[in-house]
């Protein structure tokens, strides 16, 4: 696609041509001595004066009272719900408590993002396989041999920005466009749902999750008190978080996560015409994600590990895809699923409305700066293009709000004019000045309407291109503080979720609940967890967390009044036993492996002819072998010296995919405590290994069953190709229970 900005790139000024003469450089003077380092002139030490700072700190300081007020002083009836015009209608802008609450939480944090502080992008395209003009005038939907410019940003979103990549949390799965009509960003997660229905409640939900806020403690963790007792008084999270206690909020890789754009958006034509839409992002590589263990060792072993994953793949070539999917669901069937199409915390499972693939998306260069691209990256859930509008849904009309709010306190007022948000067709408007303003205006006018400046920039309200929102007839009605009736189920699709699943993994999940709440030290959140959440989603989940955290599952029909988060009608739907969704399990084979990676571990007297031909074969099958020795440089081969990849104390087990153990280094290896420990590691985390067979007792030694599924004793080339086999199963999960790990 070509730009219509004029190119820019023409005046590239020698550092030397600086505007305003010279400087001559004054060196600085000496320290008389290093800073820290006392002198016979300083004071002695004066003990710390805590009593005077604590009464200096005492009128600030304030432990919480039993009435909620707003900023003002003013008392609050109502904090959890928006002002919309009516049950099921927008949020109002004269919502004086959401705004105060909302604005005052969006400038929290400077500089780093409030959530989703941790991220990582990378530049790409995204080209539709054929015209989808009868749904969409969406220019990316247009043509199919147009490349629409994306930039992507992945995140994690409780931890700062310096955290690791690894945490049991959601992905943000952010897309910019920047379209021949303007920026579109699809603001989404790795997951379809959300944990809230409202947008006021999300300042509550993430100050539940960060850290606590007397320590800053735990970083990057949903595993506290605070976050258990929000969501355990919060039913309607009860869908997010059995995806958060699933695999899903491990990935492996960004290539190989979902994305989705959670609320049901629509699509218009040029007719005018409005259907609902899911959007779905499905990765070509299928969808793996690490097991529990594995993510907290990575997180301690390679932080980086996801960023540098993509990083290194683009760099070699192994460019990430994938595919956009849409459900369409027509204006008349709004009604006929039995959930609210509004509510963000429901999926519309892909059996009953399939996800039609449009397009793909491809990854193909990794940005030149951090901060200038990555870090200053603006997205806006309300960054649309014709062809894009939105819904009711509460909580995306909060987002509305929210997202130019917190550009304006972290980046500032033009932040839509730095080059990584700037719009390939250019904005012209009477909008001006702000700090850092680059656009230089010319002429008298800016306002409108004007005669001085020949009317311009003129309103097009024929052009073809022009934004109109649809014309959605809302009902009329009083204002109300309220959530609709149709919202109230928050337990059936938990259900469905669970019932979907594999064995291994609900033993993941229950094993996730059990982690996250033997780490709560309130009694009264892990009971409230157990008793109020877990056992309306299934008896057996709720049996299997109770026998792994010793909090007693409460008779039948001894529940709690429902807490002050439920909305009083309706329970779970009747037969949401029997509820299911097969695409929802993790539970298949990836389609390709391309790009895993092998550690194959060598040491003094290994045959160097067996490991090139493995390392031949491996590559042919567009795997990515490492050699680990037992230091770095080489180990005496058999025709001399070998050159290793990487020493085996910088290699740990946890980044690679699979092991290969060749012939002659197996009792080297019995020694090594370290290599015990890496392929049982391997081993307990579900990855193929494969050994010549004077390596079988090593691996024994190292607490490995040899008759495990993915454990291959084998010489020559049958080991590679038997490796290369059982790498098609991602991992073999079910070797350890993480409920009852070995
Ligand atoms: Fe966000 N969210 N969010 N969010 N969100 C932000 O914007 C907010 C929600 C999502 O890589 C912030 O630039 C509110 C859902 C992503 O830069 C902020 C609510 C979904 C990113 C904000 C939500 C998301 C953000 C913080 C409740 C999935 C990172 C920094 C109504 C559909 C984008 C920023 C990037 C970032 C507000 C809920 C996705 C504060 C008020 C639901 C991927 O504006």
């Amino acid at each position: 696609m070509s730009s219509k900005k004029p190119d820019t790139a023409q005046s590239d000024r020698a550092p030397s041509e600086s505007v305003g003469g010279s400087v001559p450089m004054v060196p600085p003077p000496a320290l008389p001595r290093t800073s820290g380092q006392a002198t016979p002139f300083d004071p002695p030490p004066s003990p710390p004066q805590d009593t005077d700072k604590t009464f200096d700190l005492r009128p600030e300081t304030m432990a919480p009272g039993p009435e909620l007020t707003t900023n003002q002083g003013v008392t609050v009836s109502d904090d959890q719900n928006s002002l919309k015009s009516h049950v099921r209608g927008p949020t109002l802008l004269e919502d004086i408590l959401m705004r105060e609450k909302v604005t005052h939480f969006d400038h929290e944090r400077i500089p780093e993002r409030v959530v989703h502080a941790r991220g990582t992008a990378a530049h790409g395209f995204f080209q539709v396989y054929e015209s989808q003009a009868a749904l969409t005038m969406a220019a990316p939907f247009q043509d199919p041999q147009v490349q629409t410019p994306v930039f992507v940003r992945f995140s994690t979103v409780a931890g700062s920005r310096g955290s690791t990549d690894t945490p049991r949390d959601v992905r943000g799965f952010a897309v910019k466009f920047y379209t021949q009509d303007g920026v579109w960003d699809l603001v989404g997660n790795n997951m379809p749902v959300f944990f809230i229905q409202d947008a006021n409640k999300f300042p509550d939900l993430i100050h539940a999750v960060k850290p606590e806020p007397n320590n800053e403690i735990p970083q990057a963790q949903s595993a506290h008190d605070t976050f258990w007792d929000f969501v355990s008084l919060t039913p309607e999270s009860a869908h997010m978080l059995m995806w958060l206690m699933s695999d899903r909020a491990i990935p492996q890789r960004f290539a190989t996560m979902e994305g989705f754009g959670v609320h049901t958006f629509r699509l218009v034509n040029a007719q005018g015409k409005s259907r609902f839409v899911k959007f779905h992002w499905k990765p070509v590589k299928g969808v793996c994600s690490l097991v529990w263990e594995e993510a907290q060792l990575i997180s301690g072993k390679d932080p980086d590990f996801n960023r540098r994953d993509l990083w290194e793949a683009i760099e070699r070539g192994d460019f990430p895809e994938w595919e956009l999917g849409f459900q369409i669901v027509e204006e008349a069937d709004e009604h006929k699923f039995g959930f609210d199409l509004l509510d963000p915390t429901k999926i519309i499972p892909e059996e009953v409305v399939p996800v039609v693939k449009v397009g793909k998306m491809t990854l193909n260069r990794n940005p030149d700066n951090f901060f200038a691209e990555t870090e200053q990256v603006a997205f806006h859930s309300g960054h649309v293009v014709p062809g894009i509008d939105f819904t009711n849904d509460p909580l995306l009309q909060g987002r509305l709000f929210s997202y130019i709010d917190t550009q304006l306190r972290r980046v500032g007022p033009n932040f839509h004019e730095l080059p990584i948000n700037r719009s390939l067709r250019p904005a012209d408007n009477n909008q001006r000045d702000g700090f850092a303003r680059m656009t230089i205006n010319k002429g008298r006018v800016s306002y409108f309407p004007n005669s001085l400046g020949g009317g311009c920039p003129m309103h097009a309200p024929g052009a073809a291109a022009a934004f109109r929102s649809v014309a959605v007839r809302e009902q009329a009605g009083p204002k109300v503080r309220e959530r609709s009736p149709s919202f109230a189920d928050h337990f059936s699709q938990a259900t469905q979720f669970w019932n979907s699943m594999s064995e291994w993994e609900k033993d993941h999940i229950a094993g996730a609940f059990a982690f996250e709440l033997n780490q709560v030290v309130d009694e009264g959140v892990r009971a409230r967890t157990m008793n109020e959440i877990l056992v309306n989603i299934d008896a057996d989940l709720a049996t299997m967390v109770s026998e792994a955290t010793g909090i007693a599952v409460r008779p039948a029909g001894t529940l709690e009044a429902p807490t002050p988060s439920a909305p009083t009608p309706a329970g779970p739907l009747k037969d949401a036993r029997k509820l299911k969704s097969t695409a929802l399990s993790m539970d298949k084979p990836p389609p390709t492996i391309k790009g895993r990676k092998i550690a194959v571990l060598v040491g003094d007297g290994v045959d160097s002819d067996e490991v090139e031909a493995m390392l031949e074969t491996l590559a042919g099958a567009e795997l990515l072998a490492e050699t680990i020795g037992p230091r770095a440089g080489t180990v005496s081969a058999n025709a001399g010296p070998m050159k290793v990849n990487r020493a085996a104390p910088n290699a740990p087990s946890v980044v690679y995919d699979a092991v290969l153990i060749p012939a002659n280094i197996g009792k080297a290896l019995a020694v090594q405590t370290l290599a015990q420990r890496f392929v049982h590691e391997a081993w307990r985390h579900g990855k193929p290994i494969a050994v010549a067979p004077d390596a079988q007792s090593f691996l024994e030694a190292a607490g490995v069953p040899v008759s495990d599924k993915g454990i291959t004793v084998a010489s020559g080339p049958e080991m590679a190709l038997q490796l290369i086999k059982d790498l098609a199963q991602h991992r073999f999960p079910r070797r350890v229970s993480v409920l009852r790990p070995a």
